[in-house]
């Protein structure tokens, strides 16, 4: 169906309109999606179109982003073929018109039979002998059940493993986390359950909670009302990109001084600042120097150093006499040890960071020193997976919030500390049963474990010393996969009868994966459940500000592809059904509850009802008035939705919460901040011993126009054309000691793994330092990460060293792909 891919049909006056907000980053940008009969075409007159544009004559810049991208043909389930078009919303405030690369496309991965989504699983599938064949659901789901039951029955759910989502956007949202969390929690009771992005079931943030302060405090607004942004292992021109372009940028720029003044009258207002704490020269930095050079700092700090450099400001600070000494006395404990316990010399930072004193004196200068007015800067801290898949995810973020507080940086607008966020929140489930510390993929790799459940979730392309994991589960699904090729014409019965002995007395591991595509995984798995994606269903998330949106359904799943709350019902019921089919109603009982025919349902047995209840969040700040909120009075917030907790409702209308803690009741028992000690430990043993064996630091995330695993992307002519295998940025003068060009495919390799990665030159890159694409299917970062965890089992993705060795070129990819330099420059 190459419709319409030269020209832009516009929708006709009447066109269906909804609201979706982005399922990609956590910034949940607001669209809209217009749907009309596939025949029918408005015309360029303002009153002939559904966008009200007049398309006559050249529109005034900016007046809507249209590109051809943002348009599709989809069928729904009768056969009616539509037009769509998804264009983002002006009037929503967190991207007020603007789109990304990534959400400009949200039209183009919509299912249709020959376009991206045409891999699209559309059936459950078993695997047979030696392939995939299609299924039923009543099939797959027998198998599936009957497994789940044999090992519960026989061992416990403690050998029922699950690597789950737990957040918002595809592949999440309320409705299924509560889904998933309610069958896996309450129903099968297991704890051996880790979240998709990380071995264990766990939090991002234990320290900032453990010390009062949850990690979503403040509204994107803020980043337009601070003097000065400190920016920590965020790269959000790439990651955030419509946060920062819409609030940040302005802000740099100097549009929101009047705006600042306003707010803060009597305070002495200047030019805001923003300085980045990231040890490679990033795409964001390179723009932020091209639109405010003399406002912006670069600490460009040695990898993993973070703690020394926040430890130094916070001592500097203190002698300066710049600390808040009523806020702290007020409203937090435990200032004096900290700052024993984290006293640290600026020369002796400088030494650990690389970053020369006066630099450093420099940032706290921006950042802490009260101004000429008197006033205290109003300086908001943001970060991401610099830090949290940092150098000991628990003492940085201890260091940064030590602070933050102990210069009063929260609970004040402008202010904030902040998590700039991956994906969106929709986070609530039962209490999880086990604990936090069970590190799950070395208790699969150590042959734990009977089955498991990949649930929205790619380990083999994005977990911590992949490659292990990888060859331990297909070897153990392997021993599966022989076991059921045995079994001819015996009926589910005896399948699950030779999966179980696998299981039990030969080390295999049953793996199941449920998913839009069939994935990597499908390489070990043995079932395959077919999910929906939003657009498809219906789903709630909130972004990084709490901000919870709808996004309503405009068209069906492919096939029988349901949503995963559905999914977790049917799993549920089927084996509600075989309990008491068995007599065994005790059991039975468990698996009540999942009586859902829709995603509302499931919404409110989860978010509106236990939200009351209390059930904890673990990476959610919902609060506990759900029970206001519901489908229909979000789909009247419209793509502005109502940010958590929602306090009331009232005139029609949900009112919401901009910022924690002005009250400065933090979240600890007694309401005071905790501050928290954290001396500089070094780098952990395992990657210090990659870094004194190997030559160069292996950097790694994310690039614009990528989305995660590439799940969409790879089918996606324009990104893999772009990105055919895992980028390598790498020094031009390492590469030519190396002999290496761009467009060479090369080997990475240390003790924990090798992969191979598409060389690309890029001056901005230090000598000895790289910086590698993270997740792709054509070359996995993380088979090179140590399975170093901090204390709480959070991983160091972003740290380990390895060896590079020109492989050869690929004579398509030095045709095809520019190697031009990914940053801006003048
Ligand atoms: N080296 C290194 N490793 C990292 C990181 C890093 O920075 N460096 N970052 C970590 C981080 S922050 C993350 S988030 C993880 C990402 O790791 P994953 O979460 O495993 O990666 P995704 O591609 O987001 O996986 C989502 C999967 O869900 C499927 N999916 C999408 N929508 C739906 C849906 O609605 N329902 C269902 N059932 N499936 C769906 C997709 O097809 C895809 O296979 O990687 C982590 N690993
Ligand atoms: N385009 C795009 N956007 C995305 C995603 C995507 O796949 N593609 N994924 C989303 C998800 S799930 C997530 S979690 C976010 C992640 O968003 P970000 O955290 O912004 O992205 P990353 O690229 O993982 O890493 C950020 C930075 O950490 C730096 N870093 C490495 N080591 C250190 C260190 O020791 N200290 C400091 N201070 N910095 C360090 C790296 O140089 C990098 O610039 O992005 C979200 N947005
Ligand atoms: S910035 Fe994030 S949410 Fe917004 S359009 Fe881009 S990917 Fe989607
Ligand atoms: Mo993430």
């Amino acid at each position: 169906m190459a419709t319409n891919k030269d020209r832009v049909a516009l929708p006709p006056m009447g066109a269906q309109k909804t609201n979706l907000t982005c399922h990609f980053c956590i910034v949940g940008c607001g669209y809209h999606v217009y749907k009309w009969p596939e025949n029918q075409e408005g015309g360029r007159a303002p009153t002939d179109n559904a966008l009200g544009l007049d398309f006559r004559k050249q529109l005034p810049p900016m007046s809507i982003i249209m590109t051809t991208a943002m348009q599709n043909t989809i069928t729904d389930q009768d056969g009616t073929r539509h037009n769509i078009m998804i264009v983002p919303d002006k009037q929503c405030s967190v991207n007020q018109g603007l789109s990304s690369t990534r959400g400009g496309q949200l039209a183009t991965v919509m299912y249709t039979p020959d376009g991206v989504g045409k891999e699209r699983l559309r059936s459950p599938r078993v695997y047979v002998a030696d392939q995939w064949v299609d299924t039923s659901w009543d099939d797959a789901l027998a198998l599936y059940a009957g497994v789940t039951k044999k090992i519960l029955d026989n061992d416990g759910p403690s050998a029922i493993a699950f690597d789950c989502f737990d957040h918002g956007g595809a592949g999440g949202g309320f409705e299924n986390t509560w889904g998933t969390g309610k069958l896996m929690f309450t129903a099968l009771k297991t704890p051996l359950v880790r979240i998709h992005n990380r071995p264990a079931y766990n939090s991002e943030c234990h320290a900032t909670r453990e010390m009062g302060i949850g990690e979503l405090n403040n509204s994107y607004e803020d980043a337009e009302l601070a003097d000065v942004i400190v920016a920590v292992g965020c790269n959000s021109y790439e990651t955030q990109t419509n946060y920062f372009l819409a609030h940040w940028l302005p802000n740099l720029q100097g549009q929101t001084v009047e705006k600042r003044k306003q707010r803060f009258p009597g305070e002495e207002i200047t030019s805001a600042k923003v300085i980045f704490v990231d040890p490679r020269r990033t795409p964001t930095i390179a723009v932020a120097e091209q639109v405010a050079k003399d406002s912006v700092l670069h600490l460009d700090i040695e990898p993993g150093t973070d703690i020394a450099l926040f430890n130094a400001l916070l001592t500097y600070v203190v002698d300066q006499g710049w600390h808040d000494k009523e806020f702290i006395e007020a409203h937090t404990k435990g200032f004096d040890q900290v700052l024993k316990a984290n006293r640290t010399s600026l020369e002796d930072a400088s030494h650990i960071t690389g970053v020369s004193v006066e630099k450093l004196k420099q940032a706290a200068e921006w950042a802490y020193k009260p101004k000429a007015s008197g006033h205290r800067p109003h300086t908001m801290h943001a970060y991401e997976k610099g830090i949290i898949w940092g150098n000991d995810n628990y003492l940085i973020q201890s260091s940064l919030v030590d602070l933050v507080l102990a210069t009063h940086n929260v609970g004040r607008r402008g202010t904030g500390v902040v998590r700039m966020g991956g994906h969106q929140e929709g986070y609530t489930r039962p209490p999880y049963p086990g604990s936090s510390k069970i590190y799950v993929d070395q208790e699969i790799i150590n042959g734990k474990g009977m089955m498991y459940t990949a649930w929205g979730a790619n380990p083999f392309q994005t977990t911590l010393n992949a490659e292990q994991h990888r060859a331990v589960i297909l070897k153990r699904a392997g021993i599966v996969r022989e076991a059921m090729a045995n079994v001819r014409g015996g009926g589910t019965e005896q399948m699950i009868e030779a999966i179980y002995d696998a299981v039990k007395n030969k080390g295999g591991l049953f793996v199941a994966n449920i998913n839009l595509y069939p994935t990597k995984l499908a390489e070990a798995a043995h079932v395959m459940f077919p999910a929906a994606h939003p657009g498809e269903i219906n789903l709630t998330s909130m972004n990084g500000e709490r901000r919870m949106r709808l996004s309503q359904r405009f068209t069906d799943p492919p096939g029988s592809a349901k949503a995963d709350c559905l999914i977790a019902a049917a799993i549920a019921n089927t084996l509600k059904q075989l309990y008491s089919t068995e007599g065994k109603q005790d059991m039975a009982a468990r698996f009540e509850g999942f009586a859902w025919q829709t995603e509302e349902e499931a919404f409110n047995d989860g978010f509106r009802m236990a939200g009351q209840a209390g059930a904890g969040p673990i990476d959610s700040q919902g609060g506990t008035t759900g029970n206001l909120v519901t489908y229909e009075r979000l789909i009247a917030m419209g793509n502005n939705g109502v940010q958590l907790p929602a306090k009331e409702f009232r005139d029609g209308k949900l009112i919401g919460t901009e910022m924690l803690y002005t009250d400065y009741k933090f979240d600890t028992p007694d309401g005071k901040a905790e501050f928290k000690p954290a001396p500089w430990p070094g780098l952990p043993k395992p990657v210090a011993e990659q870094k004194a064996k190997y030559k160069f630091w292996v950097n790694n995330g994310r690039i614009n126009e990528v989305w995660q695993t590439l799940y969409h992307d790879q089918y996606n002519e324009f990104v893999r054309q772009r990105v055919p295998m895992a980028f390598l940025e790498l020094n031009p003068e390492d590469a030519q000691s190396l002999n290496i060009a761009s467009g060479d495919v090369v080997e990475v390799f240390n003790d924990y793994g090798s992969t191979y990665a598409l060389a690309y030159l890029e001056p901005d890159i230090k000598r000895n330092q790289t910086f590698m694409q993270f997740g792709h299917f054509n070359g996995v970062m993380g088979d090179l990460t140590t399975p170093w965890t901090d204390r709480n089992v959070v991983p160091y993705y972003k740290g380990t060293w390895a060896n590079i060795r020109r492989i050869g070129s690929v004579e398509v990819f030095k045709q095809t792909i520019s190697f031009k330099t990914r940053r801006f420059s003048a």
